[in-house]
Formats: structure tokens, C-alpha cells, sequence
């Protein structure tokens, strides 16, 4: 029986994951846990723990005892975080990563999902259509971090067979949860702003043009990725995936259409040079041939369902 473990569930993407998760394999399948102390109201349909993926031993004796066999390991710190505090984020984002790998070797766990990013990819890397494999030199805390855990989880799927899928993720974008402190925050906190202000300070410059997924794609394509068959996931470091690719300044222009008097302004900060560093677009190639990968939402449906869903009173 699937017995399945979210670590950082209660972030941008395991809350919306542990809920895809518990509808597809039900709701006893699926357990949220997350360092926070009180379960997030939209995880309660279902079991919640609370624990510190730095807390090794703790993590171990809840995996074992409880009979997990597949974890999604979420927690991290984010790129503009990360920069601020690169300590702690070289810590949290490696040490957790090795907890939940050895437990993989150990035969306690049968798969492991953990996600990189397009932040594995740096200043000399082609920019536009990135490859999957290509130069990879990353300039950010965040970046290394990915590079590092990328290689390690392709050193124990060859050293130890263990069974570990990894999806580069690009800027995503969803309305459930606030984002949790990445470079490409703005093409979701311009959406809030622009319903509750009418207008928005954007932190990167006009034609800074980043990756974006809507985030109902990512979430699927993970499942996908961690249901498709052993042999037809070829790439063990991750999987280059493109959902879209805009500007700031194109994308308030698909907001006007909705809202005419919207206004955006520029002031880039510390997060430009980070920006500036990472791929303008995605060749997704391999995903799509080695398990079927294909995006259903485009910057048109994510503007309108943005605009549609968002609660400014959150922010
Ligand atoms: P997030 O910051 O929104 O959520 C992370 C969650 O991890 C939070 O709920 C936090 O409380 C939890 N957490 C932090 N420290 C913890 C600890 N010590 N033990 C247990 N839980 C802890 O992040 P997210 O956007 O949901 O991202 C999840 C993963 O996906 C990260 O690895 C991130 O690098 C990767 N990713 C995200 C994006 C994106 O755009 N959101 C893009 C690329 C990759
Ligand atoms: C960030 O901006 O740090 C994340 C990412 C692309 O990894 N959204």
C-alpha cells in the first residue's frame, strides 16, 4: 500500500500537492508534514505531522514507524532567502536531502520526489531554449545547492539503485498559498496588487523574461513523473520542464485587458542579478519523449485565473 510522506507541505506547492495527492490515492494515503506547528487549515482533510527535516533521528523513526514508502521532500529555502541567509540554506537544502536519500538506500523508502530548479543554471549557460544538458555554472547559494543535490540524487539512483525523480521547476504560479521567497515571487504577488491597488513596484526590470508554470501543471507533472514506469525515466539529475516564458512588462500588458487602469512601475533590487543569471527559456525535450510531459496553460488562462481567484486580503 502507497503510504506517502510531504515534507514542507505547508509551502506554495505542498499545499496544493498533499491535496492532488489525497484525491488520487486517498486521503489516508497521503500524510502533510511541515516544521510549523499547527496544520494549515487547507491540509486538515486529512493526517498532519509536525517535523524538522534537520531533525535526522526524529525523521527516521517517523518514516519507519509509520511505514512511509514514497516521500516528496519540499522543504527549502528559496532563491532571494537563501542569498540573504546561505548558511542555513546550504544546510537546510543538503542535510535533508541526505536524510531522506539514506532512507531510500536503506529499502525503507520505494521512491523519492525532490525538486531542483531552474536556478541549477548560471551567467554562461544559454539562455534562451536551455538545454538539458548544458553548461551549468550557478551564481546563487539557491543554484548550488540544486547543482549539488541534483548530482547526489543521481550518484544514489546509479551507486544505490534508489529510486529518486526530480523535476527543474520554473517560476510557479497559484493563488492557494503566498510564495515563499524566490526571484520569480513577482509573477504572483502582481496579481494581489493589482487587484487590491491598482497597481504594483515590480522588483525586476521591465523585459526580464523568466520560465513560469501555472501550478495545477507542476503539480501533475510530478505525479506524473513519480507514476510513470521505472525504465522511462531516463534522467536521474532532473528533468528540464517549460510551461511559459513572459516579462513583467507582458504580463501587465495581459492584466490591462482585464483591468484597463492596472499601472506597474520598476525599482529592481538585489533580485535582478539573479534573474539575470537564470535561463529565459526551457527546452523540455526529454520530459516530453521519456514520460509524455505536455502543459495545458498558457499566460492568457493563468492571467484570467489569477485574476479570478486571488484574495487581496492576504497580502
Ligand atoms: P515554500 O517556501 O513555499 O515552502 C517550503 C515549506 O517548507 C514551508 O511550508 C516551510 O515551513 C517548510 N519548511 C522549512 N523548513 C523546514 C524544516 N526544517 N522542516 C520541515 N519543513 C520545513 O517553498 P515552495 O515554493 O513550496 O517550494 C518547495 C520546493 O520546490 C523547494 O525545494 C523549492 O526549491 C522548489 N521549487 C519551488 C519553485 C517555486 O516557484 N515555488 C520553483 C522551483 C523549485
Ligand atoms: C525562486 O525564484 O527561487 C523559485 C525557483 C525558480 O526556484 N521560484
Amino acid at each position: 500500500m502507497k503510504k506517502i510522506l510531504v515534507i514542507g507541505a505547508g509551502g506554495q506547492i505542498g499545499s496544493e500537492l498533499v491535496l492532488a495527492l489525497r484525491h488520487r490515492f486517498g486521503a489516508d494515503a497521503v500524510i502533510a508534514s511541515d516544521v510549523k506547528e499547527n496544520c494549515p487549515d487547507v491540509l486538515e482533510g486529512g493526517a498532519y505531522a509536525q517535523l524538522d527535516i534537520l531533525d535526522r533521528e526524529k525523521v527516521r523513526k517517523y518514516i519507519i514507524e509509520e511505514s512511509v514508502n514514497e516521500v516528496y521532500l519540499l522543504a527549502a529555502l528559496l532563491s532571494a532567502t537563501a542569498e540573504k541567509n546561505p548558511d542555513f540554506a546550504w544546510k537546510l537544502n543538503m542535510e535533508g536531502l541526505f536524510t531522506i536519500l539514506d532512507l531510500a538506500k536503506e529499502g525503507y523508502l520505494k521512491k523519492v520526489f525532490w525538486p531542483s530548479s531552474i536556478a541549477v543554471f548560471g551567467p554562461t549557460t544559454p539562455r534562451v531554449n536551455t538545454p538539458q544538458y548544458t553548461v551549468m555554472e550557478p551564481s546563487t547559494v539557491y543554484g548550488i545547492s540544486k547543482q549539488a543535490g541534483e548530482r547526489w540524487c543521481e550518484y544514489y539512483f546509479n551507486k544505490f539503485n534508489v529510486d529518486v525523480r526530480s523535476i527543474r521547476y520554473p517560476g510557479l504560479i497559484s493563488y492557494t498559498s503566498l510564495p515563499g521567497g524566490g526571484t520569480t515571487d513577482y509573477a504572483v504577488d502582481i496579481f494581489y496588487k493589482a487587484k487590491k491597488d491598482g497597481r504594483y513596484d515590480c522588483f525586476l526590470s521591465a523585459d526580464t523574461q523568466l520560465p513560469m508554470m501555472y501550478m495545477e501543471d507542476a503539480i501533475r507533472a510530478s505525479i506524473e513523473l513519480m507514476e510513470a514506469p521505472k525504465e522511462s525515466v531516463k534522467i536521474r539529475s532532473s528533468y528540464n520542464l517549460s510551461g511559459c516564458s513572459f516579462t513583467p512588462k507582458q504580463i501587465a500588458e495581459k492584466i490591462n485587458k482585464h483591468l484597463p487602469d492596472f499601472k506597474i512601475s520598476y525599482s529592481p533590487d538585489f533580485r535582478q542579478a539573479i534573474a539575470d543569471s537564470w535561463p529565459m527559456s526551457i527546452d523540455d525535450s526529454h520530459a516530453r519523449e521519456d514520460w509524455n510531459w505536455k502543459e495545458e496553460f498558457n499566460e492568457e488562462k493563468i492571467v484570467e485565473i489569477m485574476l479570478n481567484n486571488v484574495n487581496p486580503e492576504l497580502v
